[in-house]
């Protein structure tokens, strides 16, 4: 953690963030000092040109993830100070949208989630998870729930409401952890993101006028009538797969971890059950969820963040891990606290690219730490704590296995 400091008093310092790899669910010490010591920053990442400012503080950070004049559109082409070598969307991806056409590409996306789509989802992410919890009872103790659950239960979920097949999971799992990777290389990650794209092109084509529910039918008809561009619809459909299955596959992983590891709390959840919905949301405010920042925004125009102008042109990062940590909205916030009353927690992010899936998330989440000691009462760690090993060069953190026994 080495700075570089500049002349001009009024701006700021340029930290040098080497994002080490963090162990459990350790708080990168950076971050830590940057929320309460400069809330409005500049750093500078492993990969890309220059510096980019760092936004921390709660309000600070739904203020810049919400204001027009913050633009994902101007990042594209463009060489920004970030973690891994690649961007993860595609080019004129979602992800890489503004309003409206940004608001254009959801909307289709939202036809997916609606609330009888949810209703169906959590029936069917029941019996997947009854499914291979009786597959984990066959394999016998120990147990490595990251192969056994937590990895193929989201794959299976997204697949499901993607429409892609079953045989092609383990291709999907494949890309997804390609892509979101800063370790897998640049010209690994570059192909498997085009791979993946050719694979929904064909999917996506497969589906018109099928008049089925998946998305991938729901994204062939957005193309049939002009809403979207072929390349839109693929956008979206390899984003969507890939959070899907790999940022629940690893933050599932990580409540799982947490609870085996706060045993006070287990007990607290398996006395009271009707506490689930409300203690993954703590977990979801409490895990640190990635390491470093996402994807930038670039300022139009000069604007004031927490007292700082940040000049036209700038790429701005936020932390929303920072924003669920800040004291002036969460009292003490380094507790887990499953009675916390108002968790207003930005763990799906803020603004326009919220996340799309927080409620199949959400759900996948309950129904996870609900079954898993119901179905095994006396779950618990089959090795000491220290000796699990954790994600190397992961965007999105998590452990590589999590042996248990019973
Ligand atoms: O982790 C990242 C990420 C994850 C994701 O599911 C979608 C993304 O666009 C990204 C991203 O752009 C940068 C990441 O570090």
């Amino acid at each position: 953690m080495t700075t570089t400091t500049t002349n001009d008093p009024d701006t700021p310092q340029v930290h040098f963030w080497a994002v080490p790899d963090l162990t459990g669910l350790d708080f990168d010490p950076l971050l830590a000092k940057l929320l309460h010591e400069d809330p409005v920053t500049r750093v500078r990442l492993p990969h890309g040109e220059g510096h980019a400012w760092l936004v921390t503080r709660y309000e600070d950070v739904k203020f810049v993830s919400v204001d027009p004049r913050f633009s994902r559109q101007a990042v594209w082409g463009r060489s920004i100070t970030r973690v891994a070598p690649h961007f993860i969307p595609m080019e004129g991806a979602v992800g890489f949208a503004d309003p409206p056409d940004h608001t254009r590409m959801r909307r289709v996306v939202a036809r997916a989630f609606s609330a009888r789509a949810l209703r169906s989802l959590r029936d069917h992410a029941q019996d997947v998870m009854d499914r291979l919890l009786d597959r984990v009872e066959e394999h016998g103790a120990p147990a490595d729930l990251m192969e056994l659950v937590n990895r193929p239960f989201p794959l299976a979920m997204v697949s499901e409401l993607m429409g892609v097949p079953e045989g092609d999971q383990p291709l999907m799992a494949h890309w997804s952890d390609t892509i979101i990777s800063a370790g897998a290389g640049r010209e690994a990650s570059e192909t498997a993101k085009a791979e993946m794209g050719r694979y929904f092109t064909e999917l996506i084509g497969r589906n018109h006028g099928t008049g089925k529910e998946t998305l991938a039918a729901v994204l062939a008809d957005a193309v049939d009538d002009d809403t979207l561009t072929e390349h839109e619809a693929v956008g979206l459909a390899v984003l969507i797969q890939i959070g899907g299955a790999h940022a629940v596959r690893n933050n599932s992983a990580n409540m799982v971890y947490a609870l085996l590891t706060h045993p006070e709390h287990l007990a607290r959840l398996r006395a009271e059950p009707e506490l689930v919905p409300q203690a993954v949301d703590e977990l979801l405010r409490y895990i640190p969820h990635r390491n470093a920042v996402g994807l930038s925004r670039i300022a139009l125009e000069d604007v004031e963040v927490g007292g700082v102008t940040i000049p036209s042109g700038d790429p701005v990062y936020v932390s929303y891990l920072t924003a669920n940590r800040d004291p002036a909205v969460f009292p003490d916030p380094e507790r887990l606290d499953f009675d916390r009353a108002y968790n207003p927690h930005v763990a799906f992010g803020h603004g326009p690219h919220y996340c799309p899936g927080s409620a199949l998330a959400r759900i996948e989440s309950e129904i996870l730490v609900d079954t898993l000691w119901t179905r095994f009462p006396n779950l618990r760690l089959a090795v000491p704590e220290d000796q699990l090993r954790w994600q190397r060069g992961a965007l999105i953190r998590g452990p590589e296995t999590l042996p248990v026994t019973w």
